[in-house]
């Protein structure tokens, strides 16, 4: 049973502020009144950029089996349980993984494994073959 963990440099330097958790742009309450006074409006001006991020990377744990691993393409198949993390239902797809991560996994494997999801895609970071 081995557990490999690896530090992943993939731009992932971007997404620190999402570190295990999701990004939650706060929502201001807005009202149809017409503002009273200017300092209001312009004390306002400074929440117009914080747009919501329509991709924010969600680190997870799944649970599946390895169906293929493709070493030259750098991914891994696995057929994995649902991922709440994520609301993703079970499914089989094609994760991105080092070489560390593909060398390591033999098809058929069962395993746990961390993965670093944005938007419909993933990142296999660590994996861990069960006995
Ligand atoms: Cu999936």
């Amino acid at each position: 049973m081995t557990y490999i963990r690896l530090t992943i440099a993939l731009g992932l330097a971007a997404l620190t502020a999402a570190c295990g958790k999701k990004a939650e742009t706060p929502v201001a309450a807005e009202t149809s009144q017409a503002a009273p006074a200017t300092e209001a409006m312009s004390g306002d001006m400074g929440n117009m950029a914080m747009a919501p991020s329509a991709t924010s990377a969600i680190k997870a744990k799944g649970h599946g089996t390895v169906t293929a691993i493709d070493k030259t393409a750098g991914t891994i198949t696995l057929d994995h349980g649902p991922i709440p993390e994520a609301k993703w239902p079970a499914m089989t797809m094609a994760f991105k993984a080092a070489p560390a991560i593909t060398d390591a996994a033999k098809v058929g494997d069962k395993v746990d494994f961390d993965v670093t999801l944005v938007g419909s895609a993933g990142e296999v970071t660590a994996i861990q073959k069960k006995p």
